[in-house]
């Protein structure tokens, strides 16, 4: 006997989320390493509506990373006291400077980056 078919359809699956007219969600993973005095990499490029998931550590000393504009301020441990994970989704499309919010030496005012989301 045959089955109708009614209401919603099985359609084949979505790798996520998707609002009409917005960008599809999208997961980026990013790794930077701070070092005394910079971030590598220092310019991370992702599209609005992405989650940024930072893995941070440390090639010397302790660190910090706060991405302005927000409450995200957190510490990266030395070298070899493993990594840090930070996950950040930014609500606009625009530029999110970061930078080290832990005083490291001389050059500690140098060390910052951005984060650049694109509509
Ligand atoms: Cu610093």
């Amino acid at each position: 006997m045959a089955v109708a078919m009614t209401g919603p359809q099985f359609d084949a699956p979505h790798a996520a989320a998707q609002v009409p007219g917005e960008p599809p969600a999208q997961k980026v993973t990013v790794h930077i390493v701070a070092e005394r005095f910079r971030f590598s990499p220092d310019e991370i490029r992702i599209r609005r509506g992405a989650t940024v998931e930072f893995h941070l550590e440390s090639d010397d000393t302790d660190h910090g990373f706060r991405i302005l504009g927000t409450d995200i301020d957190r510490v990266i441990p030395k070298r070899g006291r493993g990594a840090i994970t930070v996950v950040f989704t930014p609500d606009h499309a625009g530029k999110y400077a970061f930078e080290c919010s832990k005083i490291c030496g001389a050059g500690h005012d140098f060390m910052h980056g951005v984060v650049v989301v694109e509509d």
